[in-house]
């Protein structure tokens, strides 16, 4: 008998839905977790200490442990989450990339896509748009919504899953090697599609993980880590699917920061009269004059307009 309990296993958290986690060992083998406490606080992509939960379990074999308890999460690299009027909702945790899914039908929100870019830049993740479905017939129409994005940097891929998977697969290839990305984008746009595209085995460790924390269901209701390249360790490529959602909200910012963190905006801000200039109407705005030149298109201005509108609202 040891008087010390042994020291807590490292682990990353690959799925999790209520109180109920699923947490991966470096060697590849995957716990039900609780947390700890009364509180969800692990998301996805989180590493964390982790007990088993059986006092005979402790110290033993890690073969023989069937469920842990997450004792502490380790401090995030950084994490993407949206807050709406009531609730704050995490997509995940020390991601490398964001690549914001969307496709050529059902056409996209443009706001939701400025808002996902938005969240991604005020935590200063790399952000990159990827459109699909460019075999049916509105593909121009769609590609030419996406320019003004690519003109302010951001780079933009595009293919189709039903058309040609290997050309996605090389287009995504390099941007993917090695680092933890995050899909995200309404549903209908080809997310599954991809992921089981990319990942060998996805149908059966989606099947294996709501088994296991219960929700009983295959569709993408909860965030799930895949590992893209085989292997052992937390730094191997990863994608991590998200379940889509109505409203992204983000309440998080101030609206005084909206113009920071949208680059076309950016480019032009530091050249208004007024160093706290609000862009919607000020006598010698540089963003207004921009927009006015048609070098910042007119629905970036009505959306980032909307926008500081809907931050500058009483909160409760
Ligand atoms: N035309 C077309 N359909 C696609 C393409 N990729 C996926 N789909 C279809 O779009 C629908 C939604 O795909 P799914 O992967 O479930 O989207 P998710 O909701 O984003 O996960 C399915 O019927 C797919 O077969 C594509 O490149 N072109
Ligand atoms: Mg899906
Ligand atoms: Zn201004």
């Amino acid at each position: 008998m040891t008087t010390h309990a042994p020291a807590p296993d490292i682990g990353l958290v690959v799925a999790g839905h209520g109180r109920h986690y699923i947490v991966e060992t470096p060697e590849g083998r995957r716990i039900p977790c609780h947390p700890r406490g009364k509180k969800s606080e692990a998301v996805v992509g989180d590493r964390v200490h982790w007990r088993a939960t059986h006092e005979g379990a402790r110290g033993a074999a890690a073969d023989d442990v069937d469920e842990g308890v997450i004792e502490k999460i380790e401090p995030r690299r950084n994490l993407l989450y949206r807050q709406d009027e009531w609730k704050t909702k995490s997509f995940a945790a020390n991601l490398d990339q964001l690549l914001v899914w969307v496709a050529v039908e059902p056409v996209f929100s443009e706001s939701q896509l400025t808002r996902a870019l938005i969240a991604a830049e005020s935590v200063g993740l790399e952000a990159c748009v990827c459109l699909n479905k460019t075999d049916l017939p509105q593909t121009d129409a769609q590609r030419e919504r996406l320019a003004p994005y690519r003109a302010m940097g951001y780079t933009v891929l595009e293919g189709s899953l039903s058309q040609d998977i290997e050309a996605w697969r090389a287009t995504l290839a390099p941007r993917l090697a090695g680092r933890a990305s995050l899909v995200l984008g309404p549903s209908g746009t080809g997310k599954s599609t991809l992921v089981n595209a990319l990942v060998p085995d996805a149908r059966a460790q989606v099947g294996e993980i709501s088994q296991a924390l219960n929700s009983g269901r295959h569709t993408t209701t909860t965030t799930q880590w895949y590992w893209l390249d085989v292997g052992e360790g937390f730094d191997r490529a990863a994608l991590i699917d998200s379940p889509g959602f109505q409203e992204f909200g983000l309440r998080q910012l101030e609206p005084a920061q909206i113009a920071q963190l949208m680059p076309d905006l950016r480019e032009h801000a530091g050249g208004c009269r007024f160093y706290n200039c609000s862009h919607r109407h000020e006598p010698g705005c540089a963003v207004l004059a921009a927009v006015e030149r048609g070098e910042i298109s007119a629905s970036r201005s009505r959306i980032y307009a909307a926008l500081y509108e809907e931050l500058s609202q009483t909160r409760w």
